[in-house]
């Protein structure tokens, strides 16, 4: 029996533009009636013509509202013209997944379900995020179209009678008539080609003697928290099932939850203080690691806790990456970071002879480098690392990436950084952030660091704060363009940079969905004092940088919200 499909009449809502990575906005806001409808047709919309016959990719990190969302997309996407959709058991696919099986299956796009670090649960986040045929999330001159479409929707698609109910539970193709045209669901085991790229980049035999020790040398014992998010299902394969990790003993909340279990999955030391603590409390823990809501970010800590900046392990990974199956085949093209990331990884880039690039907060800003064959690892101090494997970061490969170099080097990670900080030297960072202030506060305080920026007001200025002084040596807004489509990304951060070479940083943030989030990031390089502790040594700058910001007054906080 052919389906037929209903155009169906509707009116744009404000504000369905993308932040940093994709649309994000409490659950009840996507469950207005034709709010998740509206955004939909108009990414369709804006793929034009491509779309009829093509194939798309769609899951996400399983929280709440994702199955209504895939319902959705599977009676849209069908009525659009689009020929097959590949959706993940139960709609779960982690952002690293997605990337593998656009790349592999060599089709269109997917279509990510995630609010990513934010909160899941009816009175949470959701969002929706497309990425492109390389892989990677939309560029944004990309979403800008679907944000100009969405001002001017009139009418979507629909196949209110396609049957969706339990479609997305069982494993298998369903083949549909619409409109007098096949329409295919491909139902795949969301983990089967994710598990099959790792062990094509590690050695996984390798790993496994590590996890599981020999007579010669002790487990390596690791505690992997997926925080209630979809990682739950890749580690339990990977390294329960693959590695030999004891189920009991080295991971733990890894079934994914639709709320998370009411926590922030967000890797950094506050949200997730249940690691931190658990490793704290067993120094038989070698490494304690934590995911993520939808498996991109990562965060890695040592034996008692010992914290691994994101941009220090970004470093170290590309310091020792012969360690690395992949490098050893594919070889090493160029590293980047994103502005605000501290600039750890451009020493080793230095010494290595490989071409370093400096990008704004984003991961799509990766994308065109690796596809030009010039960056193979990159990172941000947002809790991102990747490489050219796939377009987005992925925090199981940076876990797999770590494994392999420890293996290797056969060291502690406390004495892995060291060694590095000892050739090196290290810049010391940490980022305060300020979540949910008021907007209007956050705005003003912009445009307060903006002023200087115009007139040149703080350049050779001298601050002072607990006996150290900084010289302020230039200040701008971080601007990028694009070495390969030659784009131009404005607006990406206001610096303040000191003439010892330490800087601040100050921006918005473009994944929260309520209110603004002030992150203020403050780096500061030492070549021999390698050891002391981070917020002690920057103490002095952090009070400078809210001296100059008047964060305070702005916005009334006393205290960050977070501190990384
Ligand atoms: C997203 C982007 C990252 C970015 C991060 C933080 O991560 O993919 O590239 O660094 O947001 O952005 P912001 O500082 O604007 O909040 P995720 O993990 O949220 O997708």
């Amino acid at each position: 029996m052919s389906l037929a499909s209903v155009i169906v009449e509707t009116k744009p809502f404000e504000g369905q533009n993308a932040g940093t990575s994709g649309l994000r906005k409490k659950v009840k806001v996507f469950m207005e009636k034709h709010y998740t409808e509206n955004f939909i047709q108009c990414i369709l919309n804006t793929l034009g013509d491509k779309i009829v016959g093509s194939t798309l990719i769609v899951g996400g990190d399983g929280r709440y509202f994702s199955k209504q969302a895939i319902n959705t997309i599977i009676r849209i996407a069908s009525a659009n013209g689009v020929s097959k959709l590949i959706i993940g058991q139960l709609g779960l696919l982690s952002t690293p997944a997605v990337s593998n099986l656009i790349r592999n299956q060599k089709v269109l796009g997917g279509i990510v379900l995630t609010a990513s670090h934010n909160p899941g649960g009816i009175r949470h986040d959701f969002g929706i995020k497309y990425n492109i045929e390389n892989g990677g999330p939309a560029p944004t001159h990309f979403t800008n179209d679907v944000y100009e479409h969405t001002k001017k929707i009139t009418s979507y698609k629909f196949t209110p009678k396609l049957e969706t109910d339990r479609l997305i539970d069982v494993l298998g193709t369903n083949t549909f008539n619409v409109d007098g045209r096949d329409f295919v669901v491909e139902v795949i085991d969301s983990t089967a080609d994710y598990v099959k790229l790792m062990k094509e980049i590690f050695d996984f035999k390798k790993l496994r003697t590590l996890i599981r020790g020999t007579e010669q040398r002790a487990a390596f014992n690791v505690l992997i928290d997926s925080m209630n998010g979809v990682t739950g299902v890749y580690v339990r394969r990977i390294f329960v099932e693959e590695l030999g990790a004891s189920p009991d003993n080295n991971v733990f909340r890894i079934v994914p939850l639709d709320n998370f279990g009411e926590i922030h999955p967000d890797p950094n030391l506050v949200y997730a203080k249940d690691l931190v603590d658990k490793i704290q409390a067993n120094p038989a823990y070698d490494m304690g690691v934590a995911f993520d809501g939808d498996g991109d970010r990562n965060m890695i800590i040592g034996k008692n806790a010992f914290f691994v900046t994101p941009s220090d392990s970004l470093a170290v990974i590309a310091n020792n990456l012969e360690c690395i199956p992949y490098f050893k085949k594919h070889g090493v093209r160029g590293f980047a970071r994103s502005m605000p990331t501290a600039a750890a990884v451009d020493r080793v880039a230095e010494k290595l002879g490989k071409e370093m690039f400096e990008v704004p907060t984003g991961w799509k800003f990766f994308g065109n480098l690796m596809d030009a064959g010039r960056l193979s690892l990159c990172g941000e101090e947002s809790f991102g690392t990747g490489s050219d494997h796939i377009r987005e970061k992925d925090g199981i490969w940076a876990v797999l990436a770590w494994l392999s170099i420890i293996e290797h080097k056969n060291m502690s990670i406390e004495d892995i950084l060291k060694e590095h900080w000892n050739i090196y030297g290290r810049n010391y960072f940490t980022r305060y952030d300020y979540e949910e202030v008021e907007s209007d506060a956050a705005d003003k305080m912009m445009k307060h660091l903006e002023n200087f920026i115009a007139t040149d007001g703080l350049i050779g200025k001298s601050f002072s704060s607990n006996g150290k002084s900084y010289k302020v040596a230039k200040m701008d807004n971080f601007s990028y363009v694009d070495p390969i489509d030659h784009s131009v990304t404005k607006n990406q951060g206001v610096r303040v940079l000191f003439d010892d070479g330490s800087r601040l940083v100050y921006r918005l943030s473009g994944t929260g969905s309520s209110g603004a989030t002030i992150r203020v990031y403050i780096d500061s390089y030492e070549k021999k004092d390698v050891l002391s502790d981070a917020q002690e040594m920057l103490k002095p700058l952090v009070n400078i940088g809210l001296e100059i910001s008047q964060l305070k007054q702005f916005t009334g906080r006393d205290a960050p919200t977070v501190i990384t």
